[in-house]
C-alpha cells in the first residue's frame, strides 16, 4: 500500500511516519510536507532513505497533483496543519488557508485520482469545552461542534468539509478527533516541551491564568496506532474519538515536570491567560475500543517519563530550534505577559 502522509515532518506526523516504516515494512510512505516553522527534517533523517519526501504546501494545486500523479497513493493521511492555538490567536489566516483550503485541496486529488481513501486529523478541540466542575460530561462523536479558537474553528471547518465530501460526492473518508499528545519531537511551543525546555534552563514557567485548566492527554505512539487501525479497518463514513483518559489540570503537569527534573516550583510563574482559553477536554473513545479493539498501550507517568528522558537524550534537536526564530516568537508571546 502507498500511504501519502502529509505533515510527516511535524511531531504527530513524524511519529506515524516512524509507526508505519516499524510496524508496515511493506507498504511505501510519501511524506509532503511544506516545512513551516514547525517542520524539521532532522526528525525524519535516520529514515529518509526508508521513506519519499515531497517539500510541498497542500494548498498547492499543481504540485499536489504532481505527487499524486507520481506516487500513486492508496491512502492519504492529512496531519498537515498550523497547529498553536496561541498563534492562531495572533494571526487567523495562515489557519484558514492551511487547515480549510489545504484539505479541500487534498480531498479535490483524491476524487481526482479515483476516490483515493482520505483520512483527516482532527481534534477534540472541535467540541469546544466542558466544565471544570462536572466531570461526568465526556465529548462523544455526537456531541456538536463548538469552537473557540480560530485555529479549532478553522479544524472543525474542515471536519465539516470532509462531510460534505462523503455526502456530496461518496468521497471514502473517516475523521478521527484526538485529545492532547504528548512524547518525542513535540515542539517546544506546546505545554510540555516549552515547560522541559525552560526548567533546564531555569527559565521562568509561564502557566496561564491559574493552572486550572484540564487537559486529556495521550502517549503520541498511541495516537498513531489508533489511526493505523482506522486507515486500515475503519469504516468509510464514520468519525472516531481517540483519548487518554488522562484528565490532568496544567499546573499538576509543570509540578510534575519540576519534580522530574529536580527542579523548584518557584520557577513557577502566573501569567495572563489564553483569551478565550478552553477549560477542560474530555474524551469518551469507547467507540474506537469496541469497534476497532483500540486501547492505549501507555499510562500518563509512564510515558510522561520517556517524554522526559527523550528531552534529556535529544538536547541537540530541541535546542536547535529554540535558538533561531523562536526566540523572537517567545518573547513576543511571554515577554510582557
Ligand atoms: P505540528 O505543528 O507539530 O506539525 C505540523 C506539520 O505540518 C509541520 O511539519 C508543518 O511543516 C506541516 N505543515 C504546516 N502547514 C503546511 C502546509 N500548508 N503544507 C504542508 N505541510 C504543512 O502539528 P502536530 O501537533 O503534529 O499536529 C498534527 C495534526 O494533528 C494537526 O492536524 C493537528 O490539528 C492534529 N492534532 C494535534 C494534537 C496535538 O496534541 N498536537 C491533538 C489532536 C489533533
Ligand atoms: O506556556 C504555556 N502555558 C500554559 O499554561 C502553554 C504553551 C500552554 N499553557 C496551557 C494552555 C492549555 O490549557 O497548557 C495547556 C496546553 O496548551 P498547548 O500545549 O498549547 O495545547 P492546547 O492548546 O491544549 O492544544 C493542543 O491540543 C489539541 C494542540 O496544540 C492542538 O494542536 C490540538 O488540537
Amino acid at each position: 500500500m502507498n500511504v501519502l502522509v502529509t505533515g510527516g515532518a511535524g511531531f504527530i506526523g513524524s511519529n506515524f511516519v516512524y509507526y508505519q516504516l516499524k510496524n508496515h515494512p511493506e507498504d511505501k510512505v510519501i511524506v509532503v510536507d511544506k516545512l513551516t516553522y514547525a517542520g524539521n527534517l532532522s526528525t525524519l533523517k535516520p529514515i529518509m532513505d526508508k521513506i519519499v519526501f515531497e517539500k510541498v504546501d497542500i494548498c498547492d494545486e499543481k504540485e499536489i497533483d504532481r505527487v499524486f500523479r507520481e506516487h500513486k497513493p492508496d491512502v492519504v493521511v492529512n496531519f498537515a496543519a498550523e497547529s498553536h492555538v496561541d498563534r492562531s490567536i495572533e494571526n487567523p489566516n495562515v489557519f484558514l488557508e492551511t487547515n480549510i483550503m489545504g484539505t479541500a485541496n487534498m480531498m479535490n486529488h483524491c476524487r481526482k485520482y479515483g476516490d483515493i481513501r482520505y483520512h483527516q486529523v482532527s481534534t477534540d478541540e472541535v467540541y469546544g469545552d466542558l466544565p471544570l466542575d462536572r466531570p461526568d460530561l465526556l465529548f462523544t462523536e455526537e456531541t456538536p461542534i463548538h469552537t473557540s479558537s480560530p485555529y479549532s474553528a478553522s479544524k472543525a471547518s474542515a471536519d465539516l468539509l470532509v462531510g460534505a465530501y462523503l455526502r456530496t460526492f461518496g468521497l471514502p473518508v473517516t475523521i478521527s478527533r484526538c485529545s492532547n499528545n504528548y512524547g518525542p519531537y513535540h515542539f517546544p511551543e506546546k505545554l510540555i516541551p516549552l515547560m522541559i525546555a525552560n526548567a533546564l534552563a531555569d527559565k521562568p514557567l509561564p502557566v496561564y491564568g491559574k493552572g486550572e485548566n484540564v487537559r486529556d492527554w495521550l502517549y503520541v505512539e498511541d495516537h498513531c496506532s489508533a489511526i493505523d487501525l482506522i486507515i486500515r479497518k475503519g469504516k468509510i463514513g464514520e468519525v472516531y474519538n481517540i483519548g487518554g483518559n488522562n484528565e490532568i489540570h496544567n499546573i499538576d503537569i509543570v509540578k510534575m515536570i519540576c519534580e522530574k527534573l529536580d527542579k523548584p516550583e518557584s520557577l513557577i510563574t502566573y501569567v495572563t491567560d489564553r483569551k478565550g482559553h478552553d477549560l477542560r477536554y474530555a474524551i469518551d473513545s469507547s467507540k474506537i475500543q469496541r469497534e476497532l479493539g483500540w486501547t492505549p498501550a501507555t499510562t500518563f507517568p509512564e510515558g510522561l517519563q520517556k517524554t522526559v528522558d527523550w528531552y534529556l537524550a535529544n538536547k541537540d534537536w530541541w535546542e536547535e530550534i529554540i535558538s533561531g526564530e523562536y526566540q523572537n516568537y517567545y518573547e513576543k508571546m511571554y515577554g510582557n505577559r
